[in-house]
Formats: structure tokens, sequence, C-alpha cells
């Protein structure tokens, strides 16, 4: 039955709690995006509202109408996400011009963090802190999802009798395919674990693809004769609402996202990140406040087999000391915030803390900012979640191609912000600390989502969230030559705070 079908219509508003009315059903039907419009209408229904009027319908229809597409970058002159790889619309003037202040009174700048486990480790590494960290995962993302389905917990599923509808909200424990090529996903809750098949010519089958490992979904449909399976009819991830509105500044005011410097590295270039730090000096840059690193500001040492033959430095204290050198050719009146990412000197297990004491020492120029990894940043009102993005790497090599890919990190970044997590599969690439809660969940949506890692340079609108990830200051390594990995060195992807529009200046 095609979603347009009044019936299917109906059933999937039932669903989700509503009785419709007849010329709910027809707007939705005739509607150009049938599917988006009706997803639209579910979320924009009030809570108590127990028939979704036409009234409903043609709000949303009204809004989908005066919203640019979504992850297209609407106005952007050079389309983010657009196939082609060359996302970079201008260059950075060279020299600088000192005789100018930025454009702002620092009294009118406010920058916070939220989220960050600086300070707050409480893991000890034992196993009693990892069945915490899972408890406490399940709880927020189940919490997220509750309301969506019909669910109960796995224990009590049997008893409510072979073939009757059911729901169920649980963390992935495995997914097989089965002999006659469908899916076998486990599900487990508090309560226990519970087999869900999804057929394999099932339109949601393709979902299946997308799954990780330790992410939480909610998942409906009928059990088996025994009720000892559930047949699975939809599935759903916790999700940012399409109708989510991004936060903006109050002025016009603009950051630089950047990531991987890389400083130690006989790759590290140098001669680039100078452009840049110049460029912030000339009146062009005035409005750029606002310096935000996502990791890797050094090579680090041991990170990689092999790495000391690539090193410039090889002390891990002068990696620091050369990196606060760089920084200070950035203007002293920008406002910095660093966090740490695999090639740093923190534990590498996320969540990261921020740099002990010793280190910020030595990176004390110009007052920088030291968070953990993630953290989550509010500069003037636009919460910014930063992550180094080890997780990206996971989420690559786990997807298909078209979904995540090295090519276009900011679709990994998406999968991220549809599982509100950071780094949901355990024990690949990604290393996770055992603490009390989890702090790599997305608990709000980012209004932008920053990372770096991958040293590609991508961007592109999850559902109105900006989604970024920033390239590098390092040439190809060795490694990344026999990997074929061809960074994205030397640009700076800087955001405007108050429309979120995207411009990336090229230095290399
Ligand atoms: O890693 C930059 C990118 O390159 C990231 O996608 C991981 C990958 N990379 C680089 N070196 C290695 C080695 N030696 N093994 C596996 N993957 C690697 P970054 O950690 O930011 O330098
Ligand atoms: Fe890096
Ligand atoms: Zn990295």
């Amino acid at each position: 039955m095609p979603l347009e079908s009044p019936a299917r219509i109906a059933k999937t508003l039932a669903n989700h709690g509503f009785n419709a009315s007849r010329e709910a059903v027809t707007l939705l039907a005739g509607a150009a995006d049938t599917e988006e419009a009706l997803a639209l209408a579910v979320e924009a229904a009030p809570d108590d509202a127990l028939v979704l009027t036409a009234d409903h319908v043609q709000r949303v229809l009204n809004e989908q109408a005066d919203d640019p597409p979504v992850s297209t970058g609407a106005a952007h002159p050079n389309p983010p996400d657009s196939e082609e790889d060359a996302p970079v619309e201008t260059k950075g003037s060279p020299g600088g011009d000192a005789s100018f202040a930025r454009s702002s009174d620092p009294e009118r700048r406010s920058i916070s963090v939220a989220g960050d486990i600086t300070g707050q480790s409480t893991g000890t590494g034992e196993y009693e802190d990892f069945v915490a960290v899972f408890r406490d995962r399940y709880e927020k993302l189940a919490g997220q999802l509750r309301g969506r389905v019909n669910h109960r917990p796995t224990d009590s599923l049997q008893a409510s009798g072979g073939g009757t509808d059911a729901g169920l909200v649980g963390m992935v424990n495995d997914i097989r395919s089965t002999a006659g090529g469908h899916w076998l996903v486990e599900l487990e809750d508090t309560h226990g674990v519970f087999p869900c098949l999804v057929m394999k010519d099932k339109g949601i089958a393709e979902l299946v693809d997308e799954l990780l490992l330790d992410e939480v979904i909610a998942v409906e449909g009928t059990l088996s004769d025994d009720a000892d399976i559930l047949f699975v009819d939809s599935l759903h991830f916790p999700e940012v609402p399409r109708t989510y509105r991004p936060n903006t500044a109050d002025r016009h005011v603009q950051a630089a996202l950047v990531s991987d410097i890389h400083v130690g590295s006989q790759e590290f270039l140098a001669d680039a990140w100078h452009r840049f730090a110049d460029w912030l000096h000339t009146e062009e840059a005035r409005h750029v406040e606002y310096l935000l690193v996502a990791g890797d500001m050094v090579e680090g040492v041991g990170v990689y087999p092999d790495q000391d033959e690539e090193l410039d430095i090889v002390d891990i204290y002068e990696q620091y000391e050369a990196f606060s050198e760089h920084l200070k050719a950035v203007p002293g009146d920008m406002e910095i915030l660093l966090i740490p990412g695999n090639h740093d000197a923190v534990r590498l297990a996320e969540p990261q803390p921020g740099f002990d004491e010793e280190l910020r020492n030595i990176m004390s120029a110009h007052d920088a900012r030291i968070h953990g990894n993630p953290a989550l940043v509010d500069v003037e009102g636009v919460q910014i979640l930063m992550y180094h993005g080890v997780s990206l790497d996971e989420v690559i090599a786990e997807l298909p191609d078209e979904k995540a890919s090295y090519d276009q990190p900011h679709k990994a970044m998406y999968q991220l912000l549809k599982k509100r997590h950071v780094a949901p599969q355990y024990g690949g690439h990604t290393r996770l600390a055992p603490e009390e809660k989890d702090y790599l969940v997305m608990e709000e949506v980012p209004d932008v989502f920053h990372t770096g890692h991958v040293h590609k340079l991508g961007w592109g609108k999850y559902r109105r969230v900006v989604a970024v990830n920033s390239g590098c200051w390092q040439a190809q390594t060795d490694f990344q030559q026999s990997v074929n990995i061809d960074p994205d060195a030397g640009f700076a992807p800087i955001l405007d705070l108050d429309t979120l529009e995207m411009t990336v200046r090229d230095f290399s």
C-alpha cells in the first residue's frame, strides 16, 4: 500500500494515538511529500490532542511551503552537500593588517560549556561502571523514544500472546542475517533481550544497514504465534525532530571551526596555518570573534605504529610549546576554545577530559578555554556540540558508502545526530570510559555539530542542524597515502552565528 493511500495515513496516525478527520487525511494525501507532512503533523500536534484536525495539518503544510529544503544549505552560493569536491568559495587574502580592532566589544560576547567530563570523572574502570554507563544511555535515549511507540518491557512481551501488536525500546545487542536473507536484530532493555525479525522485502530493511551495535532504537510490529519473536513493521531512531528550529545569535558574529592541527608532525602545514592567522588580523575577518578547535592540537607520540618516523618534534611537551607559539599568531582579542582528540596527551577513552594543569600552563597563550571531548558549547545562544570524531571511522566502516564516506564526512555526522549519540558502537575504534553517566548521549539537539578527525572537509544541514567536519592542517601522511586518504588541509570553515550560514576559506 503506498503511503499516500488514505487508509495507510489513517493507520499511521492511529499508531501514533490519533484519530484523524477526513479533511486532515485528504490534505496529507495531497501533500507534495506525504511522509514528511505526516511526520511533521504528528510532531506538531499538541500532546493532549485526540483528533488530528485539518487545521493542524494546514499549519504544517504552510510551514513546509515557507521552508527552504533542508540539507542543501539553501541560499549558499556554493551548495554544501553537493557531490563535487570543490567546496571552497573564497581564498583568504594574504597579509596582515593589524590596524583595526575586532568588531565587537567583548562585553557582548558569551560562551559557556555544558556536558564536559573535565573534573567530573568518577569511573574506576570496574565492571559496574560499564553497567552504569550503558544503563544511563538506555534511560536517556529510551526517554526520547518512549512517546513514539506503544512499548512493553522485553520480559512481558511473551505474556501479550501470539499474534498481537507490540512495541519495544531497546539497545541493539546483535544483528545477524538469517539463512533466508532476513535480519534478526536482538534488542536489549533493562529487563532482558528480545529477538526482532526484519523481513528483507519490507521497506524498513534498508534501515538495518544504518544500525550500529549499542545504539538505542524503538520497533513496532506483530508477535509470532508463540510470542517469542517480533516481526517488525516500523523502526524508529531517537532523531532530531523535523520541527526543530535552531537558535541563532542576536548579532552578526562569526566562529572559525577548525581541528587537527597536528603540530609536531613533519606534515604540519605551518605556512597555511600562518596564512589563516594573518587573515584573522585583517578587516575581512573582523566578525570572526571565536576560534573553536575540535581536537588533535599536536601530533602526539606513539599514537600509531611507526608514527615516530614522521615526527618533527619528538617530545610531547615541546609539541605543545610549539602549538602554543602557533596559537599566539591568532589575534589575542578572539575567544579560543580547545578540546582534545586522539593525538592529544589525555586519556584516549571517551569522554576525554580537558588538558591537565601542566599542559594548560604550556598552552596559556590567549587564555584559551580548555574543555573535554565532547563538549556542548553555548556561543551567544547557539549550541555547538564539539566532538573530535573518532567514531566517524566506525560509522564510515560499518555503513554503506552513500550513507557515510570519507568524501562526505558530514553524512556520517547526520547518522550520529539521528542516533543522538556521538559514539554509539563500543569496542572498535572508539574506546569508552566507563562513567556514572553517558556523556556521549546528545540529550539536547545541538544547533551546530562540529567534528574533525577524518581530515576531510564537509558540511551540510540535517533537519536544520549544521554539521561541519573541519578538515586539517596536516598534509598527507605515509599511512594516509597507503590507504588512499587524501586530506583536505588548510581550510577554515567560518560559521555565521546569526544565520548559521557557512563560508570556507582556503589557506592551502
Ligand atoms: O586520523 C586521521 C584519519 O586517518 C582518521 O580517519 C584515521 C586515519 N588514520 C590515520 N593514521 C592511521 C593509522 N595508523 N591507523 C588507522 N587509521 C589511521 P588522526 O587520528 O586524526 O590522525
Ligand atoms: Fe587528526
Ligand atoms: Zn584524530
